[in-house]
C-alpha cells in the first residue's frame, strides 16, 4: 500500500477511471507476461465498470500466455500496414503499462505520441520517461502486476476482482519474479500475492499452463543451446549463449521459443553474469541477466543500445553476431574487478 505516496496521482486516475468512457490498454513491444497480465487485469476491471474498453499489443505475445482470461480479445499488431492514424482515436484515455520510455511501443509510438488522449503511465522500470500526463512508477516493485494490484486497491476497485482479474495479476508477477526467485525480497509481493489466492487463484494451474507448454522443437532447441552455444567463462564469473539464424531455422524457431535461455547458465555454480546474442532479421537481440550487485541495466545502456532493471535487461547490436559476442567478451575484461569482487 501507498499510504500518502501517489496521492495527488491516485486520486486523478479514480477521477478519470470513473468519468471518462473509452479506454485503451497498451502493454510494450514484445510484450512479456507482466505486461500481458497487467494490461488484462485492467482491461477486465475497466470492462466491470461497463467501460468501452480494449488492449492494443504492438507484436505479438508469446503463446504460453494464451490461457490468461481474455487474452483472444487482445488486438495484436501483426504488421506495420495494420497501424492506422486513427488507432487510438476511439479512447479518451490510453493506459500504458509496464515500460517507460516511449519507444518501447515500437511503430505505434509516433500514433501514441499523436493522440490526443489523456495518456497514463503505470510502471515499475527505474527511470522513467515523461511521456505520460499520469504516471504511477514505483521502481521497487517486483511487477508492474503488483502495483496494479495495489492501484486497484488504493483506489477502491478492489471490490471488483474476481477470481479471472486475480489470475492476471498472478501471472504478472509469477513470471516477472521467475516463481519468486528473483525481484521479489519485499514482504509486499507476498501479501499481493496472498490476496490473490484468496480471490481463488490456482497457483499450480498458473505455472503449469505457463512452463510446461513447450513444444518438443523447443526442448531440441535448448538441447543444442546448452550443449553447443553456451560458453563458460569462470574467469570473469559469467557465460554467454550465441544463436545464429541458421540455429533458429535447424530447431523450426517459433516466437518465445528462446524465452528464459538466457537465465539457465545462471544455474551454474559460480557464474553471476550471463548474456544471449541472438541473429534476428536484421539486428542482434541482445539480453542480460546477474545475480547480485553486477548491475547489468548499466551495462546494456553503456555498450548495448539498451537498459533494463539491476538484475535483467536488454539491448541491441547492429555488428554481426560475432563482432557483438567478441565486443562482450572484450567488456568483461573492463568489469573483472566489479565481477569478482563486488
Ligand atoms: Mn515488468
Amino acid at each position: 500500500m501507498f499510504g500518502k505516496r501517489f496521492y495527488n496521482e491516485l486520486k486523478e486516475l479514480e477521477e478519470k477511471l470513473l468519468t471518462k468512457k473509452s479506454f485503451i490498454i497498451i502493454p510494450h513491444y514484445n510484450p512479456d507476461g507482466d505486461a500481458i497480465g497487467s494490461a488484462l487485469a485492467f482491461y477486465l476491471i475497466l470492462k466491470k465498470l461497463n467501460k468501452k474498453v480494449k488492449v492494443i499489443s504492438p507484436s505479438e505475445f508469446p503463446s504460453f500466455l494464451d490461457w490468461l482470461p481474455e487474452s483472444d480479445k487482445i488486438k495484436v499488431i501483426w504488421n506495420k500496414s495494420q497501424i492506422r492514424k486513427d488507432i487510438f482515436s476511439a479512447a479518451e484515455v490510453l493506459i500504458a503499462v509496464d515500460f517507460n520510455e516511449i519507444k518501447r511501443l515500437g511503430d505505434l509510438s509516433s500514433e501514441f505520441e499523436k493522440s490526443e488522449a489523456f495518456k497514463i503511465l503505470i510502471d515499475h522500470h527505474p527511470n522513467p520517461m515523461q511521456f505520460t500526463d499520469l504516471m504511477i512508477s514505483a521502481p521497487e516493485y517486483s511487477s508492474t502486476a503488483e502495483l496494479v494490484y495495489d492501484v486497484f486497491k488504493n483506489i477502491g476497485l478492489h471490490k471488483f476482482i474476481d477470481v479471472d482479474i486475480a489470475t492476471c495479476i498472478y501471472a504478472g508477477i509469477m513470471t516477472d519474479t521467475g516463481s519468486f526467485n528473483y525481484n521479489s525480497s519485499t514482504p509486499n509481493t507476498f501479501r499481493v500475492v496472498a490476496d490473490l489466492l484468496e480471490y481463488g487463484v490456482n497457483k499450480d494451474d498458473a505455472y503449469d499452463k505457463t512452463y510446461n507448454s513447450f513444444s518438443v522443437d523447443r526442448m531440441r532447441f535448448m538441447g543444442h543451446v546448452m550443449l553447443n552455444r553456451m560458453v563458460v567463462l569462470p574467469e570473469y564469473k559469467s557465460a554467454y549463449i550465441h544463436i545464429s539464424a541458421k540455429d533458429r531455422r535447424d530447431f523450426n524457431e517459433k516466437f518465445g521459443d528462446t524465452e528464459n535461455f538466457v537465465n539457465i547458465p545462471l544455474a551454474v555454480k559460480g557464474i553471476r553474469f550471463t548474456a544471449i546474442f541472438i541473429e534476428r532479421d536484421n539486428f542482434i537481440k541482445i539480453s542480460f541477466r546477474s545475480k547480485g550487485n553486477f548491475d547489468v541495466n548499466k551495462f546494456a545502456s553503456n555498450h548495448f543500445n539498451g537498459g533494463g532493471h539491476k538484475n535483467a535487461a536488454g539491448g541491441e547490436s547492429f555488428t554481426s553476431l560475432q563482432e557483438s559476442v567478441e565486443l562482450f567478451v572484450k567488456l568483461l575484461e573492463q568489469y573483472k574487478i566489479e565481477l569478482l569482487y563486488e
